[in-house]
């Protein structure tokens, strides 16, 4: 049903395209005046909001706004990407583009064409935020246009994202449009008239962000955890076969921090994030790519967690050690665990039965419909839930609480499900209804990122990807200044190569660095790190190595220096 009404829609948004001139005005016509595009032949800049990222920048150049007009020269590109009239823009959070309109007018309607080819990875913004400004500094900011086609629509297809109904004076038009991947768009109409028939636009005060900045540590939103480090765990297909889990001894410079020679002088992280390492030996991913997870596998995760000598039962016994070895310096400290929930896979037909009537989960929309896959998709994260409760109540651990779950997948998978903010909702009421907190780690600017407080999680924290790209130190001011933008925070990253490299050393330092300098240092965190590297670091006889596990604990305490 859906899908036909949608083939329906697809038809006339496609002639969208030409839904601007004259059907445009026979839409909106007046008596009293007939509504021309404002915006035609008129120059605007196109601007990053924030620091522009030097590989970004590179890749995007291979679909330039030739002209410097091309938004604005009445020209449209169709369906193909590849046509030269598409200004074709990637990643760096979204773009800003400013219109003059040469004179004072009056504008009722604001449309922005873009094209949607999922395939490409060209997703259309699901809104975009626009503005009027009659002096260019004071604006007003409208309500946001929003995208008529579901986020699974595979296209290729276009729409004009607009609003209508404006009636305000204007002689410059904003509009910011979120960029997750890439965004294609050919033109931006500004429908209205050559008079002052409209309202003055009134200024809006700029006070969005005043509470926003990067979560607290040790707060409630945080789950009361300061640092926390991500810990791998899974499964390995070469000896030792243990390698990609932790031990009691492995976890001892993660819980304490240790001197050269592993003797504990004081608490390290006080946060502990395992997750599920994507690949099984059996071909299956826990996260969106590859082959699905079923409950075995889901399973297979909790059993690994829950060994009395390994990970969850490893760090019970690490924390005991320390607490008892560091108790008569005095010192406070409380060990949260954080477990991860697998991605419930939305081609996934046959999960498996976790409700006991016999009938296995289907989680694939295209088989069951939307509804019934929310809802299957949902019991399965509930069932996960439970089981690692009951698991954790029969463990009986003394030192360690479970203060937080995690989802895995590191971005909002909108192109496959419709029904993904939906399904994230769900899983936040129900933890939240066990006490404890949601999180999640999206990677640079990936889809939903702004959106993590309105779909339900508790934090977020946006992952640089800095030390893995080839990018400039800008990428980190860039994350820290949208982190801080959005209420998020960022995420810290090392490789294995960090101890070793000296380039990639310098790499690490500049996250530190940056994070000294623009605050993030003191607000919650989370490491990302390779098997062990930090670890290896605190135990390496190389003096560069082990500076990063003494430079890793100064940062964790506030007391750094670049
Ligand atoms: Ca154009
Ligand atoms: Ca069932």
């Amino acid at each position: 049903m859906m899908k036909r009404s949608l083939l329906g829609a697809l038809a006339v948004l496609t002639a969208g395209a030409t839904l601007t001139g004259a059907a445009a005005q026979a839409q909106n016509a007046s008596p009293e005046a007939e509504l021309v595009n404002l915006a035609l032949g008129r120059s605007y800049t196109l601007e990053t909001p924030y620091p522009a990222d030097s590989q970004f920048g590179r890749t995007e150049s291979a679909h330039p706004d030739d002209t410097g007009l091309q938004l604005t020269d009445g020209v449209y590109g169709g369906t193909a990407f590849s046509n030269s009239a598409y200004v074709g823009r990637i990643w760096q959070g979204s773009r800003i583009v400013t219109i003059d309109l040469g004179e004072p007018g009056t504008v009722e309607r604001i449309g922005v064409h873009v094209l949607q080819d999922n395939a490409s990875g060209i997703f259309a913004p699901s809104k975009i935020a626009y503005y009027v400004s009659l002096d260019g500094e004071k604006w007003e900011r409208l309500q946001d246009g929003v995208s008529r086609l579901p986020t699974t629509e595979a296209g290729p297809v276009t729409q004009t994202i607009c609003i209508q109904g404006i009636d305000k004076q204007a002689r410059y038009v904003k509009a910011e449009i979120p960029v997750t991947s890439w965004v294609f768009m050919d033109e931006i109409e500004v429908l209205g008239t050559r008079d002052l028939s409209g309202k003055k636009p009134h200024p809006t005060p700029d006070h969005s962000r005043k509470d926003d900045g990067y979560p607290k540590a040790g707060s409630k939103q945080a789950a009361g955890i300061s640092n926390q480090v991500l810990l791998y765990t899974g499964e390995w297909q070469y000896e030792p076969a243990d390698w990609i889990s932790y031990t009691k001894e492995d976890l001892k410079p993660y819980v304490s921090y240790v001197d050269a020679e592993m003797n504990r002088v004081d608490y390290m992280f006080d946060g502990f994030l395992f997750l599920q390492y994507a690949t099984l030996l059996n071909g299956a991913n826990y996260g969106a790519s590859g082959k699905p997870t079923n409950k075995a596998d889901w399973e297979k995760s909790l059993d690994r967690l829950f060994r009395a000598d390994y990970d969850l039962g490893a760090l019970d016994q690490a924390v005991a050690e320390a607490k008892q070895e560091l108790k008569q310096k005095g010192k406070k400290y409380e060990a949260k665990v954080v477990l991860s929930i697998p991605y419930p896979r939305p081609d996934q037909s046959d999960f498996g039965d976790v409700d006991g009537d016999g009938v296995s989960e289907n989680l694939n929309a295209a088989e069951v419909g939307e509804d019934k896959a929310l809802e299957n998709r949902a019991k399965v994260v509930k069932w996960y839930v439970d089981e690692a409760y009951a698991r954790w109540k029969d463990a009986g651990y003394e030192n360690i609480t479970l203060s937080a779950f995690y989802w895995f997948n590191e971005f909002l998978s909108r192109q496959t499900s419709e029904s993904e903010d939906d399904l994230i909702r769900l899983v936040s009421d129900y933890v939240h209804g066990k006490g404890a907190k949601l999180q999640w780690i999206p990677y640079y600017f990936a889809r939903g990122w702004s959106d993590w407080n309105e779909v339900g999680f508790d934090t977020a924290l946006m992952q640089p990807n800095y030390l893995f790209q080839n990018t400039t130190a800008e990428r980190l001011d860039t994350i820290a200044q949208a982190a801080y933008d959005h209420g998020m925070g960022v995420e810290m990253e090392m490789s294995d190569g960090v101890l070793t490299d000296p380039a990639l050393r310098d790499k690490y330092y500049a996250y530190l660095n940056k994070g000294a300098e623009h605050g993030y240092m003191n607000s919650f965190k989370a490491f990302y790190q390779q098997v062990k590297t930090i670890k290896k670091a605190a135990e390496s006889t190389d003096p560069a190595a082990r500076e990063v596990y003494d430079k890793t604990y100064r940062y964790l305490k506030g007391v750094y220096q670049p």
